[in-house]
């Protein structure tokens, strides 16, 4: 292995001093637990056993339709990110695999790549392509939809792209192929609704068609943006229509941020399971719309509910049940490393609280049609500290107890700042 890029001085200098602590708060954690029957250590083992990828295209500042703030010290290739992201992974320990995006993340030569992630300690998970923006000498443009659009030619180069995709991530160890089309209309006649969605389909199963046995094609559903009158792929209903057509390699991936606002995701989650389609998640929090905010940052409850229905989903397991985790968000006023910090912890630690849940009490309680109790079986796990189940994880697997202040400590973003060549300023929200 390559040096990796903290110190493993400066780790363990911080954790020394801050061990002392957490053996105390995981001592009386683990006294509270045990009265309710829970072994903290078995909800350590499955903490540490639990990992969430990030995206290439998350370490650098995204921005707004508005302007991009670049830091100084930023990447600008998938190199430098790959350097940052195993920043995340060795002071947080639960991001070992990263998510890359092509064209942007396109190298001459893939197996090295794959070579280079391996010394900084990271894999690969799955390839996301892009056709929702047009590239240098690209022959058809994507300005009229790609695998939905009425030009047959350009349909093709975007099925292409995504066969593309799938052979690159093919030598990068990648087992899924994530495809979100922007493709939809913004004014009403633009397009016949029913026609492009036949168009999708047509396409996209050309797409399916080439996929390796193992692998999986994850469809992204999003309700707008950047189309704002229709979207082919809009919501849950059309992804799972569409999976269903293309077969079972099909599964649907939700993106917290991608629906109309206030509707009830782990529901959502739940009826996907329900029919073996749930592939894949897209973790961010938001407001308004597709915000793209750290995870957990506004709605932490409605994380912990989605955890909650991903843990009786593990109970009851249908068509090789596992999902794929991943953030996608877009850190337009932090340090991209310190926000996936924050954001897998707080992915975590929902996790763990999920793992909390008495489920016995809960299923007795909605036998009994006992809605105070089986709200409170919830509850309880919900207003659980479970901060030192995962420092002292963290700390056992070699990264910091705390990783923010170890992060700021090592002074890394202002040591690339010295490096790395400055990003150009523009919008865009990626
Ligand atoms: C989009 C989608 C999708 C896509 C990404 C690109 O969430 O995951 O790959 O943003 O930045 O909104
Ligand atoms: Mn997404
Ligand atoms: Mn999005």
């Amino acid at each position: 292995m390559t040096e990796l890029p903290i110190s493993f001085d400066l780790i363990a200098d911080r954790n020394a001093a801050h061990r002392e602590a957490l053996e105390d708060d995981y001592a009386a954690l683990g006294r509270k637990l045990a009265r309710a029957g829970i072994d903290i250590d078995a909800v350590k083992a499955k903490v540490a056993g639990f990992s969430v990828a990030v995206p290439s295209w998350g370490a650098g500042r995204g921005g707004t339709r508005f302007a991009k703030f670049p830091i100084p010290g930023e990447p600008t290739n998938i190199h430098e990110k790959l350097e940052d992201c195993a920043v995340i992974q060795q002071l947080g320990r639960t991001t070992p695999r990263v998510s890359p995006h092509f064209p942007w993340d396109k190298v001459s030569d893939y197996k090295a790549l794959r070579e280079e992630a391996a010394a900084l300690g990271l894999g690969f998970d799955a390839v996301n392509s892009n056709t929702f923006q047009d590239q240098p000498g690209q022959a058809h443009t994507y300005a009229n939809g790609s695998l939905a659009a009425q030009d047959a030619a350009t349909r093709q180069q975007a099925v292409d792209h995504n066969i593309e995709c799938i052979e690159i991530g093919r030598q990068l160890g990648s087992t899924d192929l994530t495809v979100w089309v922007g493709d939809g209309t913004n004014f009403p006649g633009q397009q016949d609704l029913g026609r492009s969605l036949d168009r999708y389909l047509e396409a996209a199963a050309k797409i399916y068609a080439a996929l390796p046995d193992d692998w999986r094609m994850l469809l992204e559903h999003k309700m707008f943006e950047p189309a704002f009158y229709s979207t082919v792929i809009s919501d849950w209903g059309s992804s799972i229509l569409a999976a269903q057509e293309l077969g079972p390699k099909a599964k649907c991936l939700v993106d917290l941020g991608h629906h109309a606002p206030n509707v009830n995701i782990e529901q959502i989650v739940a009826r996907l399971h329900r029919f073996g389609k749930l592939g894949g998640f897209h973790f961010n929090d938001s407001k308004y719309g597709d915000d793209d905010l750290d995870s957990g940052s506004i709605n932490p409850h409605q994380l912990f509910l989605v955890f909650n229905e991903l843990a009786e989903a593990e109970l009851n397991p249908r068509d090789g049940f596992n999902p794929s985790y991943m953030i996608d968000q877009s850190h337009n006023v932090t340090d991209p490393i310190e926000s996936m910090l924050s954001s897998a912890e707080t992915i975590t630690q929902c996790y763990a609280k999920a793992a909390l849940v008495d489920r016995a009490a809960l299923h007795a309680a909605q036998e009994a049609n006992d809605t105070m109790m089986a709200f409170q079986a919830l509850r309880r796990a919900y207003n659980t500290d479970v901060a030192p189940i995962l420092a002292m994880a963290r700390m056992e697997a070699g990264g910091a107890i705390d990783a923010l202040e170890a992060y700021r400590l090592s002074q890394y973003r202002s040591r690339k700042a010295q490096e790395r060549k400055a990003v150009g300023l523009g919008a865009g929200i990626v």
